[in-house]
């Protein structure tokens, strides 16, 4: 908990993108902390579509299987297999191992901003929003980072509440088109408002790309991605520069 209180980077939700991302920050010497309201991290990754345990990879992202140390099969050109829970025990072992810090049962409720920069997130324990009214009146806590990283998928919970306050203009998550959803999921990947980084099905959510079913290697494409860009606004906070960024 000490070391979540002293975060450089707070990522929220724990799936694939968010556990990409804070691996290779991590990896770097980052000081980060992933907010996931579930008791598991891995989010949609423990399975492929429609209960099948197969997820599939389409190619370059085959090239961070072998990163991962996970296995996997060549299905076809340019299109890869692998078991969903061997692939996503691996990266969450991989992310622990670099270092990330985990605040399970922990729920993001809101933003902390300052100077129109996010600044942090205020977090409660998960349990506190099933319990009724009367024994439900549990402050939430305020924890600061020099950045936070949308990782929360269809939901795109950070960037909701920018929009609740007026502050981004969220498009919603658009109708099936695998390949190039998972192209563009990757491009767009970026820094939608002062000191708020996007990665994963958040970047679907907030720019009205296609769905893309059960294909991963988005995920952890536009996971990397986003730790590169993370590292830039973290490099950019202590220099004390802002920025002016927004959608
Ligand atoms: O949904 P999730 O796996 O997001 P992702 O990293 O990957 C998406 C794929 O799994 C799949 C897909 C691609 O084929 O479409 O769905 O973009 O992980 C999101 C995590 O965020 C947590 C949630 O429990 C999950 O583990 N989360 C969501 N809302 C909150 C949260 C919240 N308010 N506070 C904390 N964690």
């Amino acid at each position: 908990m000490n070391r979540a209180l002293d975060a450089d980077a707070i990522i929220v939700g724990g799936g694939p993108s968010g556990l990409m991302a804070g691996r290779d920050l991590a990896l770097k010497g980052y000081n980060v902390v992933i907010v996931e309201r579930n008791n598991y991290l891995g989010g949609g990754f423990w399975m492929g579509g429609y209960l099948m345990n197969i997820i599939t990879i389409r190619s370059p992202a085959h090239e961070i299987l072998k990163e991962l140390d996970i296995p996997y099969e060549n299905y076809s050109d340019g299109l890869y297999t692998a078991s969903a829970p061997q692939a996503c025990a691996k990266l969450i072992a991989a992310a622990c191992d670099a270092g990330v810090n985990v605040l399970n049962m922990t729920a993001f409720e809101d933003v902390i901003l300052k100077e129109n920069r996010v600044s942090g997130v205020v977090v409660n324990w998960s349990p506190v929003y099933s319990l009724p009214p009367g024994l439900s009146c549990v402050d939430p806590i305020s924890v600061e980072a020099k950045v936070v990283i949308d990782a929360s998928g269809h939901d795109a919970v950070v960037v909701r509440k920018l929009e609740n306050y007026g502050l981004v203009d969220m498009k919603g998550t658009g109708a099936m088109w695998v390949k190039a959803s998972e192209d563009l999921i990757v491009e767009k990947t970026s820094e939608v408002y002062n000191g708020l980084v996007i990665t994963g099905m958040a970047v679907s959510a907030t720019y009205g790309l296609p769905r893309m079913g059960p294909t991963f290697g988005a995920m952890l494409l536009s996971g990397k991605k986003c730790a590169e860009i993370a590292e830039r606004v973290i490099k950019r906070f202590e220099r004390g520069e802002n920025s002016s960024t927004s959608l």
